[in-house]
């Protein structure tokens, strides 16, 4: 790194003495190297004034989804998924408890990857955003009117649910596949228990198709038996390939045991080319099988007034391309590929063969081609492996080491991170010619460009997501953020607008346009339509009820009072359970709660919902609880006492506000 950062700065230095011929020359300094005033103006965002895009960050191994606004790069909000966040009390509450339900138990945290926007048409729409868990396979869908996780579903043999979560072009199916492949569960396997030596003969990958309904309910509709190889990413195809699915594997060697050299070895590896509206039919027809594959699908209950549900799914269907025709074909692609992206017309498939020295471009017509000539040199599990001189639209030179992602402008241009060259790589899609380069500091993963995997990008920034911030801020210690870096691509050269910090690891991104989200913004939640089973309507109905051991608070708060908030006859060893709703009916007046000696996070209650906080006082005392969120003058006021007797005490319940 050390030589890295040489070179680097010795660049600038180049950079800053052209720069300065340049302003000593009196020239405008629109060229290549443009100035800092220049970057600045454009992406300046005065105050009061939005930003032009929003932007969906993965959390990566923080489990959650930051939202940026673009191009001022500044975080305006961070969506919790699949890691309890004490901050809103998402997992933590009575309400939200459900969503981390898993066959492996209560789950909560998550390797969070891959945000997809749902599209119509080809197009970003704005309804949703979904994002995929590598560690306990999961999908997660995000509702983009109250920004918030509405449904979380597990998948069934899978391990490292990474291929994950890219939509088709009307969101008829969200992808995913297993990284990992592993024993599946049938009854012939009993339950898994198999040696690891016999990966070759019991272990399988499986690529999952989930069906997403109007209403934003997914489902598992088919998966597809696929060898055991480990499958990294996918995408769908689209316009002309729209019915396909893309999906990158590697380790094609099967091996099971120091992967970084067994894995390596081959030259090629493949992408499946999946036909998934002929698998969809399949499944339609019953084909294929049922098996054991148990699984949870957990969702926000608007009808019971936001409580989250779980329900077990017991069985999958499972397609073998062994029995059926025509699922799947392999392409031959070089050498380990790590990302597969399909241009917006729908022709091309591009891989990021991180170990290879060229992108391998294959073409959909050269495919459909070869399927029907039968064009094939070899099978791998009954999947024919077509021939890659037939399929290749043809080889990016020179692309930079260590391709791994491309995403597109619209306007005939591709854009690839190389991630051990540190730089964003631009060709052109029919020549194949690398039109410009720009280093980025430092290795860059994914990129994004607002609606760079869709069929109508908005071409004018790109984001590069790096991995190594080392010098770029002020230190934090060992452990930095990452750093993002906005880079305009509105002209023929790339230019370097703005550094910023990403929270997590935001693996890959999103950007929409930000009049296609936030017109439908909801405000608060409406009173009368809480069809929470603890709601309180109002003040007049605010109670506190013990049934046994157990204590239900009915609560209310609306600026700048509990109702009640003197509360009485609590005990040691009680369970107590605060239902507190708010009533108020403005936007953007939460109210908190918290209460001390509590063993859980506060509650942060949106206008118009009801959530519950889980108490079992341990000691007698007195305790009060109190507001979190500064939301009025006397917002400090806002709190309240609970009396806690000893177990065996005979006080009464009693409560009130006020007297
Ligand atoms: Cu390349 Cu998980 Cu998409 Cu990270 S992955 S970079
Ligand atoms: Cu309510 Cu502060």
């Amino acid at each position: 790194m050390m030589i890295k950062l040489i070179k680097k700065s010795w660049l600038w230095s180049l950079a800053a003495i052209v720069l300065l011929g340049f302003i000593s020359m009196g020239c405008s300094s629109n060229g290549e190297f443009g100035s800092s005033a220049d970057a600045a103006e454009k992406v300046y965002v005065a105050p009061g004034e939005y930003d032009e895009f929003y932007g969906f960050f993965s959390g990566g191994y923080n489990g959650q989804l930051g939202v940026y606004g673009l191009p001022s790069g500044r975080h305006i909000f961070t969506i919790p998924v699949f890691s309890q966040a004490a901050v809103s009390g998402w997992g933590y509450s009575e309400e939200t408890k459900p969503m981390f339900q898993t066959t492996d138990g209560f789950v909560p945290w998550g390797d969070a990857h891959h945000p997809e926007l749902s599209q119509t048409n080809g197009e970003t729409d704005g309804r949703w955003v979904f994002i995929n868990e590598n560690n306990t396979p999961r999908i997660a869908r995000i509702g983009l009117d109250d920004f918030k996780t509405q449904e979380i579903i597990e998948i069934p043999n899978s391990a490292g649910n990474h291929a994950s979560s890219f939509v088709t072009p009307n969101t008829e199916y969200v992808s995913a596949a297993t990284r990992f492949s592993v024993p599946m569960d049938e009854e012939e396997l009993q339950n898994m228990d198999v040696s690891i030596d016999s990966y070759k003969e019991n272990f399988h990958g499986t690529l999952s198709f989930i069906k997403v309904s109007d209403e934003g309910a997914m489902s598992v509709d088919f998966q597809i038996r696929m060898p055991g190889f480990n499958y990294d990413l996918s995408h769908a195809g689209k316009g002309p390939s729209d019915g396909w699915s893309f999906f990158t594997s590697y380790n094609s060697e099967q091996a099971h045991t120091l992967l970084e050299i067994n894995a390596s070895k081959n030259d090629k590896d493949y992408i499946a080319a999946v036909n998934w509206r002929k698998a969809a039919e399949y499944a339609a027809e019953g084909r294929g099988k049922m098996i054991p594959g148990e699984h949870y699908r957990n969702y926000i209950d608007h009808e019971e007034g936001g409580v989250a549900k779980s329900e077990l799914i017991e069985e999958v269907r499972v397609l073998d391309p062994r029995e059926l025709e025509g699922l799947v074909y392999f392409l031959p692609t070089p050498k380990s590929p790590h990302g597969v992206d399909v241009d917006p017309s729908g022709r091309y498939i591009a891989a990021g063969g991180k170990l290879s020295t060229v992108i391998p471009v294959h073409s959909f017509a050269k495919i459909q081609q070869a399927i029907e000539d039968e064009d094939f040199e070899g099978e791998e599990m009954g999947i024919p492996v077509l021939n890659y001189n037939s399929i290749l639209h043809g080889e990016v030179q020179n692309p930079g080491l260590g391709p791994l992602h491309t995403e597109f402008d619209g306007k005939g241009n591709a854009y690839t991170t190389a991630f051990i060259s540190s730089e964003i790589v631009k060709w052109d899609l029919e020549t194949l010619e690398v039109e410009d380069r720009i280093d980025v500091y430092y290795s860059p993963g994914h990129l994004m460009i607002p609606g760079g995997d869709s069929q109508k990008p908005d071409g004018k920034y790109l984001v590069a997501l790096n991995k190594i911030t080392k010098d770029r801020y002020l230190p934090t210690g060992p452990e930095m953020f990452h750093s993002a870096q906005l880079i305009d691509i509105s002209g023929d050269k790339m230019e370097l607008l703005l550094d910023f910090p990403t929270e997590g690891e935001p693996h890959y991104a999103q950007g929409i346009a930000a009049e296609k989200v936030m017109d439908n913004q909801k405000r608060f939640y409406e009173i009368a339509d809480n069809a929470h089973p603890y709601v309180t309507q109002g003040e007049k109905e605010a109670r506190v009820e013990r049934d046994g051991n157990t204590v239900h608070v009915y609560m209310t708060t609306i600026r700048s009072h509990y109702a009640p908030d003197n509360i009485e006859g609590i005990k040691v060893g009680d369970e107590v359970y605060f239902h507190v709703t708010n009533l108020e009916q403005d936007w953007d007046v939460p109210h908190g709660f918290a209460v001390k000696g509590a063993n859980n996070a506060e509650l942060l209650i949106m206008p118009g919902e009801t959530l519950t906080l889980k108490w079992e006082p341990k000691k007698a005392g007195v305790v009060p609880f109190y507001c979190t969120d500064f939301c009025s003058a006397l917002h400090q006021e806002m709190s309240g006492y609970v009396r806690v007797s000893p177990a065996d005490s005979d006080v009464e319940i009693s409560y009130g506000t006020g007297q």
